[in-house]
């Protein structure tokens, strides 16, 4: 925890890079524990995040995104987001699409997964997106503009991330000498590749995880424990 802070102190530039165990002290399972909960436990979710399983049952896939929609609005930013948020000079990149960084009052959010707060059509040549109020999900329905379905704003596996975001995270990466790993595998690309990045170019690494990940051997240092316990005291 020392040397941490010593490097947090020493930073000019200091980024965060965020998974779900962010937010898993709010009460949103992880996305590794998220099959082993009631209904879903019969699903893989590394499957109902594919086009290919949305297009296999839209209405199961789109269920399981309004279930969780619903459980994100009833909770609240922890302790680790509100850390975050308080200090507004860090860049918060993060792979959750939740919105509790931003309802702790962070500033500085990219969001490279998407956001479950929109819509969006699934046919890559329609742009239309439409916001969804998350407390009472609307039913899977379809595109007003070309009749293709509507789903969620949020990036699949096989799918490109925003450009936009991808850009901006690159851009923070570049600039920081801090970064903070935050509650994630690291096992998902190219997102997990901004901890290789930060590293090549001189970036000191600090995890903070309940157990070892795919980056810990990146790390300068590792802090091994829940966020909202370790980051209110080290930032
Ligand atoms: C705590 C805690 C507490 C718990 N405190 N810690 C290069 C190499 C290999 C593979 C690929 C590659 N490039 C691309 C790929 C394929 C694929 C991929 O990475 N697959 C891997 C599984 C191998 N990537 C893609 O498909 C990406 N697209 C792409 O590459 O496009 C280019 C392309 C397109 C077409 C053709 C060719 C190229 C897109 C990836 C999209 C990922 N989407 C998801 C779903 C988002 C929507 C949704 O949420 O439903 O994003 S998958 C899921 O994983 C979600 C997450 O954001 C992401 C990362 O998971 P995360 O956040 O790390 O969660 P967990 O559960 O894995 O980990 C939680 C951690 O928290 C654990 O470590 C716990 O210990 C810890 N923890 N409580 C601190 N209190």
């Amino acid at each position: 925890m020392d040397k941490a802070r010593q490097l947090i102190q020493d930073a000019d530039c200091i980024v965060s890079f965020s998974g779900a165990g962010l937010s898993a002290e709010s009460g949103i399972p992880t996305f590794r524990d998220a099959g082993t909960d009631g209904f879903w436990t019969n699903y893989d979710p590394q499957q109902l995040a594919t086009q290919e399983g949305f297009l296999a049952d839209p209405s199961l896939v789109y269920r399981w995104y309004s279930d969780r929609r619903q459980g994100i609005a009833k909770v609240k930013p922890n302790p680790a987001h509100i850390a975050l948020a308080q200090r507004t000079d860090i860049i918060n990149i993060t792979q959750n699409i939740d919105d509790l960084l931003h309802r702790a009052g962070a500033q500085q959010v990219i969001h490279l997964h998407g956001t479950i707060k929109t819509d969006k059509c699934n046919s890559s040549s329609c742009h239309y997106t439409e916001d969804v109020d998350v407390n009472n999900p609307p039913e899977l329905r379809r595109c007003p503009m070309c009749g293709d379905w509507l789903r969620p704003d949020v990036v699949w596996f096989g799918e490109m991330l925003p450009m936009a975001a991808w850009a901006a995270a690159e851009n923070a990466i570049g600039r920081c000498d801090v970064l903070l790993v935050i509650g994630t595998s690291a096992e998902v690309y190219p997102a997990a590749g901004l901890i290789q990045m930060a590293h090549s170019h001189g970036a000191r690494i600090i995890i903070i995880n309940t157990e070892p990940s795919a980056a810990s051997g990146l790390a300068d240092v590792e802090l091994i424990g829940k966020a909202g316990e370790i980051l209110p005291d080290l930032i």
